[in-house]
């Protein structure tokens, strides 16, 4: 059967850099306990309904990075994003790709691989002010969450920290706008998302990361506790 029109008409007016990147990505498929079962096109990935009828799973991360000051670093997602334009979310989000050096499980590496790469692409953070041991995995959440009718997500994602005060160059394809916010700013700006103000929109992981665990794992870093916040065993279905 063809496809139907409006699928046709979404997929031609997708920005190129992205569909470049929705064929061009490989992503990981895991299962609920995060076990490796095979590959699929991030494109794939995203569709709504392949995410229900194959009932797809992806691996992915989430990175918070923090300036000497304890401030988190978010990014406003660009207008051209497939899935949530334009939302404000955590510092970096993509996908370990399934490729060896990002599917090393020891030390949790590929992930870290993951974002070092992305860190750069995105944000335009040179891979020696992130070194790879400097991030701390601090958890991982599964979670879905619809963009609109035909995009979505279905994630395991690892949450990792970074403490590190980071030369910058956002790249238009992917960032619209960064800022720095310390925990009273981040608190104002959920309360306008909240209230609708000034068409202020978060992203749904973000928020469920906001709501479960961000704020105790803020106060670990101000105290130098982080490590007693991890907890990598626990697999949070949100
Ligand atoms: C995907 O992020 C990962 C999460 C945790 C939502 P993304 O849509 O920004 O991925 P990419 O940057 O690869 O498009
Ligand atoms: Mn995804």
């Amino acid at each position: 059967m063809a496809k139907p029109n409006a699928d046709v008409d979404a997929d031609a007016s997708m920005d190129e850099v992205q569909k470049r990147l929705m064929f061009e990505d490989e992503c990981i498929l895991v299962d609920e306990q995060d076990k490796v079962v095979g590959h699929e096109s991030k494109y794939n990935c995203h569709l709504m309904e392949k995410i229900e009828s194959e009932n797809l799973l992806h691996r992915a991360f989430s990175v918070f990075l923090f300036n000497s000051k304890h401030e988190l670093l978010l990014q406003q997602r660009s207008a051209t994003k497939v899935t949530f334009p334009l939302v404000w979310t955590n510092t970096c989000c993509s996908h370990p790709l399934y490729r060896e050096s990002e599917l090393i499980d020891e030390n949790f590496l590929g992930v870290k691989n993951a974002a070092q790469r992305k860190l750069l692409d995105e944000l335009g953070i040179p891979a020696e002010d992130v070194p790879i041991d400097q991030f701390v995995p601090l958890g991982r959440m599964l979670y879905k969450a619809p963009s609109d009718g035909k995009w979505g997500e279905h994630e395991l994602d690892y949450l990792l920290f970074i403490v590190r005060d980071v030369k910058l160059l956002p790249n238009p394809d992917e960032v619209a706008d960064v800022k720095y916010v310390s925990k009273v700013q981040l608190q104002e700006l959920i309360k306008k998302a909240d209230a609708g103000e000034d068409g202020i929109k978060l992203s749904p992981w973000f928020r469920l990361v906001v709501d479960n665990f961000l704020m105790k794992w803020w106060d670990h870093l101000e105290k130098e506790t982080l490590a007693e916040a991890a907890d990598m065993e626990t697999i949070h279905r949100l």
